[in-house]
């Protein structure tokens, strides 16, 4: 006979501030370790989901494995006990990636998901924590959902929570109660049994036995660890010590678990040493990824339109695409493949939950963010080993002749270029910014935007000495084909003659103060200049889109923190 359940409700208040931004609830971890931060936020999720989908519903947890990872996953089984889920699926040790989490949700028909991760931003005592619902396709809660359960945070009176539920994460298996069990599952099975589906995994294991490459992956010291030594190592031949940081750790090892040029310093040295043939990392959560050849970077703007236009190399797609998609800053390189091969292309917001309808409605293959997210409709989160695969795959089926010289990367994309023409493309991050500060610099654009007093202006590029005018501009606004919601101010868009783009937003997943983020895109036809250095390329752009913001004077900041 299994135990009954012991419920009892906990008095509580709400809590101010408990706002979801572009990817979930994100604060510093001594906020959330803080009385009943965390129990507040779970039961306003539970608040909003309608009981009787709830009841005896199937949830998935599990996170990053940051610090307060695994007392956070207890407290939540205790919460989604009391409030009628009947079983919760947990990665062992409580550790799952966010991809792997969509991947389950979307296998085993579950109700969501609950997903504990900060991402790319710092962990431990004194970092980040954050917190994500997911629902029933595997994808992020849309808006109309986080927003309800921010409203439900303003007016929360009390928690429902078990007091007898707690499970031993390092073992598989189950533990039950009268009407509820948590089941642990390994990590990594269902999602390496997708991906086998997705990908040739033979062929990429051909690749991966020439002695001419050499592959090392970098997991920052993040839950892909996990995942890489198993798929990388055991299913496709990569040698161990071609994996570096693989061993998930509470604090990423005092890292900035952020696959990009300035954070993931170890691995992009390799890189620029020549050292390997390509180099890839992902973020702590295991959804964004960056790749790297041999002294050279592939912008994640361009990698997403060079898988999309590679599609045929990977089986999953062997019957086409059905379309495209990117969020509105990342550069327009995708659209030129969609126009290439007539298919359905779409724009949408910062942020992954905007692409999961269009997914849902058979209308979107593959799509990206500049920020460093790729994947596709294979699950509804982005997907750092499925980008590195999908890459694997691509240099698979350019180089299968053995006998013939390799075509690495670098040759991949500019072949990509001469075909498409090239987007140079930057983002420059200013984090940490005093928040009034930002809203200044926001401030500055938003008026000219609002009075259009911007068009028409022009301006002598500073290095090129090329006329720029000003042709457009918005804030960006989205409504989305399927359902007709609207989502307004997600961005602000400075668009020229001749196409290039400004765009400056403010980050919705940080913790302190402000990250301004500008984003710079100028297109180059095929006849143009392809092969420039991408700074010295932009410096115009990038003089005019400081000066029109006057961030510098504002902020006082000369340059920003990151830029890529
Ligand atoms: C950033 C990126 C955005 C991404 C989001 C979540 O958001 O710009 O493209 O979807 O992070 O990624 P923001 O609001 O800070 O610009 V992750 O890997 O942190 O879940
Ligand atoms: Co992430």
């Amino acid at each position: 006979m299994s135990t009954e359940l012991v419920i009892k409700k906990l008095d509580t208040q709400p809590i101010a501030g408990q706002k979801p931004g572009t990817s979930g609830l994100r604060k510093k971890v001594t906020e959330f370790k803080t009385g009943y931060y965390l129990h507040n936020f779970v039961q306003s999720i539970f608040n909003v989901l309608p009981p009787n989908e709830v009841a005896g519903a199937t949830l998935v947890v599990g996170g990053d494995g940051r610090y307060f990872n695994k007392e956070a996953i207890q407290i939540i089984f205790a919460i989604a006990a009391a409030n009628g889920i009947g079983r919760v699926l947990v990665g062992q040790n409580g550790l799952l990636s966010t991809p792997a989490i969509s991947a389950v949700v979307r296998a085993r028909k579950a109700l969501g998901a609950i997903i504990l991760t900060a991402s790319h931003n710092p962990g431990g005592p004194h970092g980040d924590f954050g917190i994500k619902y997911n629902i029933a396709n595997g994808g992020p809660a849309p808006e109309a959902i986080t927003n309800a359960i921010f409203a439900q945070t303003g007016k929360i009176t009390s928690i429902n929570i078990a007091e007898n539920v707690h499970a031993d994460l390092t073992k598989l298996g189950v533990t039950e109660w009268k009407g509820f069990k948590v089941e642990v599952i390994d990590s990594v099975t269902e999602y390496a049994s997708l991906l086998q589906t997705i990908f040739d995994f033979e062929a990429i294991k051909k690749l991966v036995a020439r002695p001419d490459f050499v592959f090392n992956f970098d997991a920052m010291s993040g839950v892909t660890g996990v995942y890489a030594t198993r798929i990388f190592t055991e299913m496709l031949g990569v040698n161990t010590s071609n994996l570096i940081n693989c061993v998930p750790s509470e604090d990423f090892n005092g890292g900035h678990p952020d696959p990009n040029l300035t954070y993931a310093p170890e691995l992009v040295s390799k890189m620029e040493k020549g050292l390997f043939d390509m180099g890839c990392a992902s973020d702590g959560d295991g959804d964004r990824n960056m790749v790297l050849g041999k002294r050279f970077f592939v912008n994640p703007s361009d990698s997403v339109a060079v898988i999309a236009s590679n599609f045929a190399a990977i089986p999953y797609f062997k019957a086409g695409l059905k379309g495209l998609a990117r969020s509105m800053p990342t550069s327009a390189a995708l659209d030129l493949v969609a126009k290439n091969l007539k298919i359905p292309f779409f724009e949408v917001p910062t942020g992954w939950k905007f692409f999961g309808n269009l997914m849902d409605a058979n209308t979107l293959s593959i799509c990206g963010e500049e920020s460093f997210g790729t994947g596709s409709d294979h699950i509804r989160e982005k997907d750092g080993i499925w980008a590195v695969i999908a890459w694997l795959q691509i240099l698979s089926h350019h180089n299968t002749d053995a006998t013939k010289q390799f075509v690495s990367l670098e040759n991949i994309v500019h072949q990509h270029w001469k075909k498409y023409g090239r987007n140079y493309y930057s983002r420059y991050d200013y984090e940490e910014v005093d928040t009034k500060l930002g809203d200044d610099v926001m401030r500055q654009i938003s008026e000219g935007i609002a009075t259009q007093k911007l068009v028409g202006q022009k301006f002598t590029g500073v290095s090129d000495g090329q006329s720029y005018e000003i042709a457009a501009v918005d804030d960006f606004e989205y409504k989305d084909p399927i359902d007709l919601s609207v989502s307004s101010r997600q961005g602000l868009r400075i668009r020229f003659t001749d196409g290039s783009r400004i765009i400056y937003r403010l980050s919705g997943t940080g913790s302190t103060g402000a990250t301004i983020r500008v984003y710079f895109d100028k297109y180059e036809s095929t006849s143009g200049n392809l092969f420039s250095e991408t700074q010295t390329h932009l410096k115009s752009l990038i003089h005019i889109g400081l000066e029109l913001s006057s961030l510098q004077k504002i902020t006082g900041r000369k340059e920003p923190n990151v830029i890529t």
